[in-house]
């Protein structure tokens, strides 16, 4: 018994002394990072039901696809949602040139809160659909349109709840512009011609060279697939290479706002995306907040990506919060 009492005091001992000089190397070894900052969430709560009805009533009227009905009356139903809230609303509209040279009848769609604040935050997403589930693991699903709950409707779903929380709160100072993209899941499938870059992202290019007059943005974020089951926001190669301050800014949000392991500050893939033409045309520093999975057979981009399967049942509340609650944070935090 007393060889026992003795064992397990030292043990105890140990292990104190153990976490104290762990403690002691962690805390003065490490400056910048969360192990010393607090986290301090402020503005409004992001309710990731709302954002969550938001996303069903886009996939409610059906695949978003080009040139469908459904991407005609989701279009309606985004610009009156916006309205509704009390944002300023206009629509760009233009004949867009697919890479099998069909002619996309496009829409963005631009959403302003505090429209004459001369200091401006640029949020971005696309609310198109994909026509071609064409990484579906059923090849007979390959020419199936996707119905795009995460890869379409989840960024439009968490740009419309910030903007009703911004409306209702009206603390907000700064501007913010919610831009939603159009066509930019027309990109080549793998049966085309030539794969080809230029292919996607159609809606942001037109945006980008066709700016509002004088149009300036402090900085822009773009939320794609900001909705799925297990994502996790890796930084993105070229958000780095364009705005590297932004990257660090918004993950640094993260944490404050409680939702640090959501965003690792760690390096995923390099994806051409609508925050490309946003860099190099508008000139406006631009990130993407799009999700890695490192250890996905289907996709790096996750299981549902350009599937059959990207449906409303595959949606997480809690990703939509981890995200809207970061971009709240982001938002507040600035001057
Ligand atoms: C490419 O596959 C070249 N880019 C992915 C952009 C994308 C598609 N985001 C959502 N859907
Ligand atoms: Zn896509």
């Amino acid at each position: 018994m007393k060889i026992l009492i003795g064992v397990v005091a030292i043990a105890m001992i140990g292990t104190g002394i153990y976490t104290y000089k762990n403690h002691i190397e962690r805390t003065t070894e490490v400056e910048d990072t969360e192990e010393v900052e607090k986290v301090q969430p402020v503005g409004p709560s992001f309710n990731a039901d709302s954002a969550f009805t938001y996303c069903a009533a886009q996939c409610e009227f059906g695949p978003r696809t080009m040139n469908s009905e459904a991407h005609e009356k989701c279009a309606d139903w985004i610009v009156a949602k916006f309205k509704q809230i009390g944002c300023e609303v206009k629509t760009q509209k233009a004949d867009l040139q697919g890479f099998d040279g069909t002619t996309l009848k496009s829409t963005n769609i631009i959403a302003s809160y505090n429209p004459k604040a001369t200091t401006r935050i640029l949020l971005c997403a696309h609310w198109d659909s994909r026509p071609w589930a064409d990484n579906d693991p059923d090849s007979a699903n390959h020419h199936k349109p996707v119905m795009a709950a995460n890869d379409g409707a989840s960024g439009i779903g968490v740009m419309i709840e910030i903007a009703r929380q911004l409306q209702k709160d009206k603390k907000l100072k700064i501007g913010v512009d919610f831009v939603c993209f159009d066509a930019e899941d027309y990109g080549t499938p793998y049966w085309a011609d030539h794969q080809d870059d230029n292919s996607w992202a159609l809606g942001a290019q037109y945006w980008s060279k066709n700016l509002p007059q004088g149009y300036e943005a402090r900085y822009g974020i773009l939320l794609d697939m900001v909705g799925g089951q297990g994502a996790k926001f890796y930084r993105e190669g070229m958000s780095q290479q364009y705005a590297n301050a932004i990257v660090k800014k918004v993950w640094r949000a993260a944490y404050q706002a409680g939702y640090g392991s959501y965003f690792p500050k760690e390096d995923g893939g390099m994806i051409t995306d609508d925050h490309i033409p946003v860099n190099q045309n508008a000139q406006i520093p631009t990130i993407d907040i799009i999700p890695y999975y490192p250890d996905c057979q289907q996709s790096t981009f996750g299981p549902t990506w350009h599937t059959v399967s990207d449906d409303m049942k595959h949606l997480d509340k809690a990703t939509l919060k981890a995200v809207g609650q970061t971009l709240i944070q982001v938002l507040y935090t600035e001057e």
